[in-house]
């Protein structure tokens, strides 16, 4: 608190920081948003394939789940650092301020000869520093509401649903990517000696302190450019640069960790009777009439000699039958509602008197499709062996005669069009998370 030169130098290192950390964030983040602008909505749908912007899904979701947490973790410590210091006194907004606002923008739009009166930020300067700050909190807690809006069902609920999350977040983006454009405009205009006082912190115009912190940032983000090269050029794990894969698999393990607390709330809306939607058709190759289609049950893949079950049709429809209404949501970005009616898991097992393994392997009937889960989710209560969909039996195309119904994972681990279920204490093979994504999919 006593030594000005080292506060510059942390909010210098916190605001430099964010230029790659929010430029990475954003970039991933409609790597993300590009894969389902199925609409043509952001850019027409030609100018994705002449950038092959489509498939970049995978590396888009790997990458703001990775940078996401020090984007955080920059955010907090800056955060901690202007309460800390007092700084905040000197950003936040005042009764003063709120006067100033209006005659200070004319001012900057030249339609105003003098300047109002001001301490270190003008009233422009404190109105978009604060709400950069507000809208950078809101981009977080509105990312985490759409990221895990089953774990944390509570915030999706405080920010107003799953939908109005996403569009807080995409209102964020537009925000911060507008006060970014209007930061540089107004830096440019206001000339390069100003820049240079910029890179020395805006706060600190001292520019003979500059030189030093400006080698200091150069060489910081030089270091920061190389860690992220060594990122992208590092071995590969199931089709991710390795430290991808590792970040993904630990943010599995956190959100596992969540959903062991207890912690979840069940995703349940109205079925909107609309068409349901159709995503995928790897797998669906076998028969799809009840009457032909059999199921193959191994209760112990670990052992060779296992004795195996094999099922039918009118076995399945004997069990129990239970209905959920939840909202359906595919990695790619679409969510829809839809309602099931088959078999819990849970009482599928029971009644076969299955000894649970920590993984469950599922497999289409031709092998071409095939997920692993951890038992947790599939015991989940919503979790179901499901024979109808909104309240017609499945159509050959939606997984008939039998899928899988996880709510609280993504479409991409409800596979359509069983043909066997194994248990096992090693993961099985899962066909995505062997193409880049996260094998955990949970909400
Ligand atoms: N056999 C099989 N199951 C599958 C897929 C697939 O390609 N083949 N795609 C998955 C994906 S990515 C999604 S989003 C859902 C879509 O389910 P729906 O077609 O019934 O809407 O199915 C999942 N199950
Ligand atoms: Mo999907």
């Amino acid at each position: 608190m006593s030594n000005p030169m080292k506060h510059s130098l942390w909010l210098r290192v916190h605001h430099w920081l964010n230029v790659p950390l929010l430029l990475l964030m954003i970039w991933s983040g409609l790597l993300i948003y590009w894969a389902n602008d199925v609409y043509g909505v952001f850019f027409p749908s030609w100018f994705y394939k002449l950038l092959n912007l489509e498939s970049q899904l995978a590396d888009g979701i790997s990458v703001h789940f990775l940078v996401g947490w020090f984007f955080i973790l920059n955010g907090i410590c800056y955060i901690v650092y202007l309460v800390v210091s007092g700084h905040w006194r000197e950003l936040f907004p005042t009764r003063q301020t709120v006067r100033q606002l209006i005659p200070t923008i004319l001012h900057d739009l030249g339609l105003r000869d003098e300047a109002p009166p001001h301490g270190k930020f003008n009233a422009a300067q404190s109105f978009a520093y604060t709400s950069v700050i507000f809208f950078g909190a809101l981009a977080v807690a509105s990312g985490f509401a759409i990221y895990k809006p089953v774990q944390l069902g509570w915030l999706a609920h405080a920010l107003g649903g799953y939908e109005v999350a996403r569009g807080l977040h995409f209102l964020s983006l537009l925000v911060i990517s507008g006060f970014i454009f209007v930061h540089i405009v107004q830096v440019i205009r206001a000339g390069w000696p100003n820049f240079r006082a910029m890179v020395a912190g805006a706060e600190f115009p001292e520019v003979h302190r500059s030189r030093v912190s400006f080698a200091l940032l150069i060489a910081f983000f030089l270091a920061f450019s190389a860690t992220w090269a060594g990122l992208r050029l590092a071995p590969q794990a199931d089709e991710a640069p390795a430290p991808f894969r590792k970040t993904l698999e630990l943010n599995g393990k956190i959100w596992k960790a969540f959903y062991n607390s207890g912690r979840l709330n069940l995703a349940s809306t109205n079925p909107s009777g609309k068409i349901p939607r159709v995503n995928g058709d790897i797998g669906l190759g076998g028969v799809t009439d009840r009457d032909s289609w059999e199921l193959v049950v191994d209760s112990n893949a670990d052992d060779q000699n296992s004795k195996k079950l094999t099922l039918h049709m009118k076995d399945i429809l004997a069990l129990p039958r239970t209905e959920t209404a939840t909202e359906f949501k595919c990695i790619e970005g679409w969510s829809e509602d839809m309602s099931f009616a088959g078999v819990k898991f849970s009482e599928f097992l029971k009644a076969y008197n299955i000894q649970a393994k920590p993984y469950v392997g599922l497999v289409s009937s031709d092998g071409e499709y095939y997920v692993s889960l951890d038992i947790e989710s599939m015991m989940h209560d919503q979790t179901l062996l499901a024979y109808e969909m909104n309240g017609a039996p499945l159509k050959p195309e939606n997984g008939a005669p039998l899928r899988l119904v996880i709510p609280i994972k993504y479409g991409i681990k409800n596979l359509k069009h069983i043909g066997k279920i194994f248990f096992s204490d090693m993961r099985p093979p899962d066909y995505w998370a062997e193409r880049g994504y996260d094998w955990y999919a949970g909400l």
